[in-house]
């Protein structure tokens, strides 16, 4: 049925979204703006800037400019990357790595489709640089999800039909994208709590038993 899929990274391959949590919490709190895993939620699958607005939605201080945005989202990346370095490939579960393998060898093509700037990085720091037959992120779209740029990009790279592709994320904003792509989503985590997913994940290998 399917030729392809594409994996959502932060959130589904790897919990770096714990770390980009705890870096917006290190930021938030040096700037006096409350702060929690509810509003951290909203952030999955967004932008880095897109992140920063939602998180000043409580700030009670002095207007920013622009140029002050981009600074304080440039030292959340730092302190973000400072905990992107600290992993190793044991950050990727066994149940991953074992899935991941059994679809390869299925003969499906995978990819990785992430709205992250950090994509590379991630990937060198758990082993799977040269593992995926296609990557589409942060670097490569103009709008990020909800928009199926990213995915449209994905499949487009690995040469298969939008619907012959299947998105697997844990975010709503990763599921809108996919579905709006005229891509099937199974949803993990987080977006596993939609109604609106094609099948619903409570562990990554389950995915064995929808793909075919
Ligand atoms: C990830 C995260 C988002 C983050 C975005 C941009 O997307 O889920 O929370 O804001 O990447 O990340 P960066 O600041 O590293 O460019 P995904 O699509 O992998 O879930
Ligand atoms: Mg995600």
């Amino acid at each position: 049925k399917y030729e392809g899929i594409i994996f959502d990274l932060d959130g589904v391959i790897c919990h770096t979204d714990y770390y980009h949590y705890l870096a917006w919490k290190e930021l938030a709190d040096k700037m006096g703006i409350y702060f929690d895993e509810e509003i951290n939620n909203r952030l999955r699958g967004i932008s880095r800037m897109e992140s920063f607005e939602i998180i000043l939605e409580r700030y009670q201080g002095e207007a920013l400019s622009y140029e002050d945005k981009v600074k304080y989202t440039e030292e959340k990346n730092e302190i973000y990357k400072k905990l992107l370095y600290k992993m190793t490939p044991n950050d990727v579960s066994s149940d991953v790595v074992e899935t991941l393998h059994a679809l390869r060898n299925l003969g499906l093509k995978l990819a990785i489709g992430s709205s992250s700037k950090n994509t590379k990085l991630i990937l060198k720091q758990i082993g799977l640089e040269n593992f995926f037959d296609a990557i589409s992120d942060g670097n490569n779209i103009t709008k990020s999800k909800p928009d199926p740029e990213v995915f449209q990009k994905a499949a487009e790279y690995l040469g298969i039909l939008p619907e012959h592709c299947l998105v697997v994320e844990d975010a709503v904003s990763g599921v809108e994208a996919a579905l709006s792509g005229n891509m099937d989503c199974a949803g993990i985590g987080e977006a596993a709590k939609s109604s609106r997913i094609t099948y619903r994940l409570s562990k990554f290998s389950d995915l064995m038993d929808f793909i075919q």
